[in-house]
């Protein structure tokens, strides 16, 4: 069975969507085939239920897989997203497998609009992905955040970067006048206890943001980074409601071993974890 063992369920508390896009990538493509990948890599065959502080996610979670959403167009995405969000939110946990960056445009769009309600953004990665346009393309995975707050799916100061490490100084700038709040890649490593001004968030993990040892199999790999522990001590420090996430970037034709798709599916473990603490569904 996948996703550790958990059942599957008609009437779920966790949908999981695929969106298989890697056409807003700017370097190396393949992150459409990593929602499969993703998805092998959760098997009870090699993991059981329990995360590290002795959570059963078989006691918490019911799942029902969605499949994946395909286009031939970003637009295409965006629309697919929100017609399959809106169509099955009443309230549960979106768990979304990219696809490079920009499919984070469109799950917290869908989310945002079948929620009815205002919610953070805490953006784990390497790079801010602030940049206003890159090679053209102002929905690249490099500008993800910048639209996302331009276009008022999150105020900027409800947003919150974590692990940046390959800043350049006109998406710093927009920062600051946003009023984002940048944790690097040293501070997270001084001390992985990132304090938040708000209680309800969307959590995006772009796997560059960990050192490309323990996730190679990225579009953007940038080396000095986030070991594999350290971020989800991050993780476990923030004191926060979940309302979905999703996981992006890994292209599994670069990965080594299977290394990056283990991570993946640890780090979608311990999230599973971390939110049965304040789930009340
Ligand atoms: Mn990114």
């Amino acid at each position: 069975m996948l996703f550790f063992g958990i059942s599957k369920s008609d009437n779920p508390n966790l949908y999981v969507l695929g969106i298989a896009w890697d056409g807003s990538s700017t370097f190396r493509r393949g992150s459409s085939e990593a929602p499969r990948v993703i998805r092998e890599a959760t098997t009870d065959k090699l993991y059981n239920s329990f995360t590290e502080d002795l959570i059963d996610l078989r006691e918490v979670w019911r799942y029902r897989d969605l499949g994946d959403v395909t286009g031939v167009t970003f637009n295409n995405i965006v629309d697919d997203v929100s017609r399959v969000v809106s169509n099955y939110y009443r309230g549960e946990i979106f768990l979304f497998l990219g696809g490079d960056h920009s499919v984070t445009y469109a799950s917290v769009k869908a989310l945002k609009s079948a929620s009815n309600s205002d919610f953070a953004l805490i953006y784990f990665d390497a790079h801010p992905d602030l940049y206003p346009q890159y090679d053209g393309d102002r929905y690249s995975h490099a500008c993800t955040v910048r639209r996302l707050v331009e276009e008022d799916f999150v105020r900027g100061d409800n947003v919150v970067e974590i692990g940046i490490r390959a800043p350049t100084r006109e998406q710093i700038d927009f920062a600051r006048e946003a009023g984002i709040t940048i944790v690097t890649t040293s501070e997270v490593h001084r001390n992985p206890h990132v304090k938040l001004s708000f209680s309800k968030a969307y959590i995006s993990i772009d796997l560059d943001v960990l050192d490309p040892a323990f996730a190679p199999g990225v579009g953007n790999p940038e080396p000095g980074g986030l070991s594999v522990r350290e971020l989800i001590d991050v993780i476990k420090s923030l004191n926060l409601e979940v309302v979905g996430f999703d996981i992006v970037e890994f292209i599994p034709k670069y990965d080594c071993k299977g290394i990056t798709a283990f991570t993946a599916s640890k780090i979608i473990r311990e999230i599973l974890g971390f939110m049965a603490r304040t789930k009340t569904r």
